[in-house]
């Protein structure tokens, strides 16, 4: 049995074309998850509500500015021999301003839906993103084996309240 007893306030957008049937993701080139690609967003700083700090990332990682947003899950992240959890709030976007542009943190791209590079992803992804394509709201525990390349345990809550 293992606890965590704090956790790290976190957020995650990605930005969707329906029209097009297209997610907005990048490929991260430094800090946590360096070459993964993921949507976009960072630790909420004091000061800020956890919306305030997605639309922050948001514009720092992809020079977007968000207008509409919603929040449809929560991950908690933890992982083996580490008390810290990561708790990370998820947003959809489907309307912006400015064009999506190469930062010094992230590179983003356009992918269909039918072809979300899961396997350049966390491994969480692939469990979650298709239930945000879908509108279906979720929350869920991953805890991650200590090299972060396999998930140990999940749990998935489907259809929670806003
Ligand atoms: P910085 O610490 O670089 O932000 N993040 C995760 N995203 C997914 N899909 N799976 C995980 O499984 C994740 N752990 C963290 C949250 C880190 C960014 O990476 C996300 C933040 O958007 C473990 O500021």
């Amino acid at each position: 049995m293992s606890f965590i007893t704090s956790s790290k306030l976190l957020t995650l957008i990605l930005v969707l074309n329906e029209k097009e049937q297209k997610i907005l993701l990048g490929m991260k080139k430094r800090g946590f998850g360096v070459g993964k690609i993921n949507g976009f967003g960072g630790k909420v700083e004091a000061g800020e509500t956890i919306e305030e700090g997605a639309r922050r990332e948001l514009l720092e990682e992809a020079e977007i500015e968000a207008i509409d947003m919603t929040k449809v899950g929560v991950n908690m992240f933890t992982f083996e021999n580490d008390p810290v959890g990561l708790e990370v709030h998820i947003y959809v976007t489907k309307e912006f301003k400015g064009t999506p542009t190469e930062t010094e943190e992230m590179k983003p791209e356009w992918y269909s839906y039918s072809d979300i590079p899961y396997s350049q992803m966390w491994a969480d992804d692939k469990v979650w993103i298709p239930l945000l394509l879908n509108n279906t709201r979720f929350m869920g525990h991953y805890h991650f084996s200590q090299d972060q390349a396999t998930v140990l345990y999940e749990k998935l809550n489907v259809n929670i309240h806003d």
